[in-house]
């Protein structure tokens, strides 16, 4: 609740803007900027009391209560995009050395009016008083109090098999079509439901942890991996009589993404979860959640090979080619492809991309993993085969492209696309080095949506729609509907259905995000996306038509974000 109101309300101004029509060119651009903000910068899980204090000569002094007070709202408002340590992410370093150079009267102005980088306004918003102004202009003159490291002992502590593996049943105890369900965030609610594709019913609501994040499932299909922002993974077994958590582990203050091992002769052996803080990753058993191998990521950063104290896990996928997982690594721009044969003697191969990895999918082959650094502008593509950098691609600004998209261009071959929070395009990259070598790793089209902050893309082998949402695009019409090409025709441009009148919702932001398949390629579902105390739901399109399927509306879908089709997940079709 709290994460989805702050994260709407910078988004404020700039609805309003546009609501009188056409934007000016600098004030699109800071619309863009304002929603990258407001997607990064949501309030951190951390606990702001474990956090220890440091008193700092030359800095202003403080009393117990005001660190304690500053910590909070730091951790809540400023920890998302300068990072827990303040070493910088999208936001500036603000470390003393900085800081108290820069002095009182900057730092004021600073956070009082914010900068046309993205830095919110804090006080004439209306969000700080003078005097909040004033006390975090003189915490970040003292060194940043660092949260509790995550070891072996404190996962072990929290690690829970409700069911062990000797007393799950040895078959499929219901009968659930387990290749067509969805398991769906519901993330204010810290649940999932799992809605079976064919009735659209919800067969199963399951708590989770907070601000759940994403699903993945092991490679049989058997087990639903959810892990919530506050790094607690669920273990869910879809084989029970009635699917429930067999396993739970909390693996640090704050995370992003589970995987499972997906290896030919390694299916469901190990889980892996990277977490933001403390920088990590830890390779835990398949079928238990058992914490087996922990290793940190904090080190140098690629090009200035500086050294970064807090370099966050973001998206990790299980290669097909070898035994590992592909770990991206935020801050440094790294991407370690860790192999899971023998983790005493353990093989890191680490890659140099670029920095600030965020997400990222297969192309179509599962050869090669396309990736984004998001605030680098680029993709970077690894062969998971050769276990190297295959190209580094320039895009548009700030792309997120979820997984991507793979299709096969009419004019270009196989491509793989990605949106951008940035700016209004697409941009599709050729993925054939083998068929159409000349076309391997360049952006061989762009064409544009209806504007920027988009996060997600999709299609589906069977279908030739390409969907792109614009979630946080600060125009309303363009945050609730979905733009959707013909892959076959690019030049018609594309058609604009408006999902979130056609959920008829009331009131709210209402904004649609992640387009997701069924098992069948044949409809598509979105998430409409309103505030918790308001009414969310996902619409079913119909993939032919584009005609509405199926509203499914109930009072359990609470903030609905991603859904993960069970078999596509699996097979990572996308
Ligand atoms: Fe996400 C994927 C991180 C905000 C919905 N998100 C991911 C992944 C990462 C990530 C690292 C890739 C995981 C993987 O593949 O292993 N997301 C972050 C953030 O750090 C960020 C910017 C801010 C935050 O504080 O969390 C952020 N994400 C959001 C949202 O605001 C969204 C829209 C709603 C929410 O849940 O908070 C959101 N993120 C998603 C979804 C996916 C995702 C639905 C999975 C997409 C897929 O198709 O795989």
């Amino acid at each position: 609740m709290r994460a989805t109101q702050l994260m709407i309300k910078p988004l404020a101004l700039a609805v309003a803007m546009a609501s009188f029509g056409v934007m000016t060119a600098q004030a699109a651009s800071k619309d863009v900027d304002e929603s990258a903000m407001a997607y990064e910068g949501t309030p951190s899980s951390i606990d702001a009391a474990s956090a220890k204090i440091v008193r700092t000569p030359g800095a202003p002094d403080l009393t117990d209560a005001e660190f304690e007070e500053a910590k909070q709202i730091y951790f809540e408002r400023c920890a998302g995009c300068h990072g827990v340590l303040r070493k910088g992410a999208t936001g500036k370093p603000l470390t003393p050395d900085i800081t108290q150079e820069r002095g009182m009267d900057y730092l004021k102005a600073f956070i009082s009016y914010g900068s046309p980088a993205g830095m919110p306004n804090w006080l004439t918003s209306g969000d700080f008083t003078e005097e909040q102004v004033e006390l975090m202009s003189k915490y970040i003159m003292h060194e940043p109090p660092q949260p509790p490291e995550f070891g072996l002992e404190d996962m072990k502590q929290s690690w829970e098999v409700l069911v062990a593996p000797e007393d799950r049943p040895k078959k499929q105890m219901n009968d659930l079509d387990l290749e067509n369900l969805f398991s769906v965030t519901l993330r204010d609610a810290g649940q999932i439901a799992l809605i079976d594709g064919d009735s659209k019913e919800a067969v199963k609501i399951i708590d989770t942890g907070y601000a759940v994040h994403i699903s993945r499932m092991s490679a049989s299909g058997r087990y639903v991996m959810v892990i919530g922002r506050d790094a607690l993974i669920n273990m869910i077994d879809l084989w029970m009589e009635e699917p429930q958590t067999v396993a739970k582990i909390k693996v640090g203050m704050e995370a992003r993404s589970v995987e499972t091992s997906k290896f030919k002769g390694w299916e469901d052996k190990y889980a892996i979860a990277g977490t933001y803080w403390p920088p990590q990753f830890v390779i835990m058993d398949g079928e238990t959640l058992e914490p087996k191998k922990i290793v940190g990521t904090r080190g140098m950063t690629v090009g200035d090979q500086e050294y970064h104290p807090e370099p966050r896990v973001a998206a990790i996928v299980a290669s097909h080619a070898h035994p590992e997982f592909i770990i991206n690594v935020k801050e440094t721009g790294k991407i370690l492809l860790a192999n899971y044969e023998d983790l005493d003697n353990m093989t890191i191969t680490s890659i140099d991309a670029a920095k600030y990895l965020h997400d990222g999918g297969w192309d179509a082959s599962m050869r090669y993993f396309l990736t984004a650094a998001n605030n680098s502008d680029k993709i970077a593509v690894v062969d998971a085969q050769d276990r190297n950098l295959e190209a580094l691609v320039d895009v548009g600004k700030i792309p997120h492209p979820g997984r991507g998209a793979n299709f096969v261009d009419p004019e270009h071959g196989p491509v793989w696309a990605t949106s951008h929070l940035g700016d209004q395009t697409i941009q599709m990259i050729g993925t054939d080095p083998e068929g159409h070598p000349d076309n391997a790793w360049k952006v061989v089209r762009s064409v544009n949506g209806q504007g920027g902050g988009s996060l997600f893309v999709k299609t589906h082998p069977k279908s030739t729609n390409l969907w792109v949402d614009t979630s946080l695009n600060p125009a309303e019409d363009v945050s609730q509907s979905i733009a959707v090409f013909d892959i076959n025709n690019f030049d018609a441009g594309y058609e604009v259905l408006p999902l979130a009148a056609w959920a008829d919702l009331g009131e709210g932001p209402k904004r649609v995000v992640q387009p997701e398949y069924n098992q069948a390629g044949d409809e598509v579902w979105f998430s409409i996306w309103n505030t918790q105390d308001k009414k969310s739901a996902i619409v079913v399109v119909d993939d032919k038509t584009r005609k509405l399927k199926k509203v499914i509306k109930g009072d359990y879908m609470v903030t609905p974000t991603g859904k993960f089709n069970t078999y596509n997940t699996q097979h990572d079709v996308y």
